[in-house]
């Protein structure tokens, strides 16, 4: 019997039988399978859906080992209960929090952090990261060094995250090994758990992200995903709105201010989306599902895979979106 083989890009089993099938490739000496080779050389991106189930099943399995994880989190897209990994792993845990780059740099880290200090099942610790600007690596790889049991370090997170970019960074800042991870923007790009030397004292795991079903990127195709996915720091947008106004976002959503004083609301989302304000009501905004808050002084609403609104004052709001997707309140992040 053959030895089983892994694809190097995303730890999919190999298998040169079915091309219609995950893991397929025309040749098992090649390191790739052919939807990694596809994303890597053409851009070409090819959703897959996995189940959550199986990133259930991996979190129990690391929380099985005494190992250090790697709790990687989108500063744009935080999820509402970030300390909801605890009821899985025991672990000691890093919380990184990424993607600091598309947030404003009058943003600054400490008050980020602060933010999540107060938390009831605390971090070991917080550090806050742009993988893609390089930012705070070093940092991270001390923290990594002080709180690691065994070599062995896990890199869990939801899907889109930012978990294969971050292995890829430390391959290349930290490492002879020239192994690349696949990533995308598209959800479930890792398909399964795939160890990675850094070094001899240093291994990292990349695990499959956990999917979003709230999120709009599983609702969206690939030129709107392009468009919602901020690449560059977000250019925030204030209005000071008056009852009877609203804010429009393409035909994503609608915000209208329903009851209150005078109020100022700010949208951290992509700069290649076109915010408006107008007279309440007067656009149509067909096949989207009502949800009303009453907002507490300085508080966001936050929309799963397209960012948040800050609104300083108390006052009732309608929004409207699309039925699948997530929306929730917290108090303001910034
Ligand atoms: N702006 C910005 N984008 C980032 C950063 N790090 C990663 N990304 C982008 O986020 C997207 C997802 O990255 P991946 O590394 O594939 O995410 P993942 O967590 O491995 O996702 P899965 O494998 O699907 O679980 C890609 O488009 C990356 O380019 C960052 O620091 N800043
Ligand atoms: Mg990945």
């Amino acid at each position: 019997m053959n030895e089983e083989k892994y694809c190097q890009g995303c730890g999919v089993k190999l298998q040169d039988e079915n091309m219609l099938q995950e893991g397929y490739t025309a040749n098992l000496e090649n390191a790739l399978c052919q939807r990694c080779f596809r994303i890597k050389n053409y851009g070409d991106y090819q959703v897959v859906t996995k189940s959550n189930e199986e990133y259930i099943n991996i979190l129990k399995e690391v929380g099985t080992t005494k190992n250090l994880v790697l709790y990687v989190a989108d500063l744009l897209n935080l999820e509402k209960d970030i300390t909801k990994i605890r009821d899985y792993l025991p672990n000691k845990i890093i919380l990184v929090l990424n993607k600091k780059d598309v947030l404003p740099k009058s943003v600054k880290q400490e008050k980020i952090i602060r933010y999540f200090e107060n938390m009831e099942v605390p971090f070991e610790k917080i550090v806050v990261v742009s993988v893609e600007k390089n930012d705070n690596i070093d940092y991270l790889l001390k923290q990594i060094k002080l709180f690691q049991t065994s070599s062995d370090v896990y890199v869990v997170g939801h899907t889109n995250a930012g978990k294969s970019t971050l292995i890829n960074k430390l391959l290349k800042n930290y490492s002879t090994n020239t192994q690349e991870l696949t990533i995308s923007p598209l959800p479930s790009t890792t398909l399964n758990t795939i160890r990675i030397a850094i070094n001899d004292y240093l291994t990292l795991i990349d695990t499959p992200g956990l999917v979003d079903t709230g999120s709009l990127v599983n609702y969206v195709d690939a030129a709107t995903l392009k468009k919602i996915n901020p690449k560059k720091e977000i250019k925030p947008k204030t209005y000071q709105l008056r009852p009877g106004q609203s804010i429009i976002i393409e035909d994503f959503l609608r915000l209208d201010y329903i009851e209150g004083e005078r109020n100022s609301v700010t949208f951290y989302v992509s700069n290649e989306l076109r915010v408006k304000r107008i007279a309440s009501r007067r656009q149509d905004m067909k096949d989207l599902a009502k949800r009303s808050y009453e907002m507490k002084y300085e508080e966001d609403i936050c929309i799963n895979g397209l960012g948040f609104i800050k609104i300083v004052n108390r006052g009732s709001f309608d929004l409207y979106l699309d039925h699948n997707v997530e929306s929730f309140t917290r108090r303001s992040l910034i």
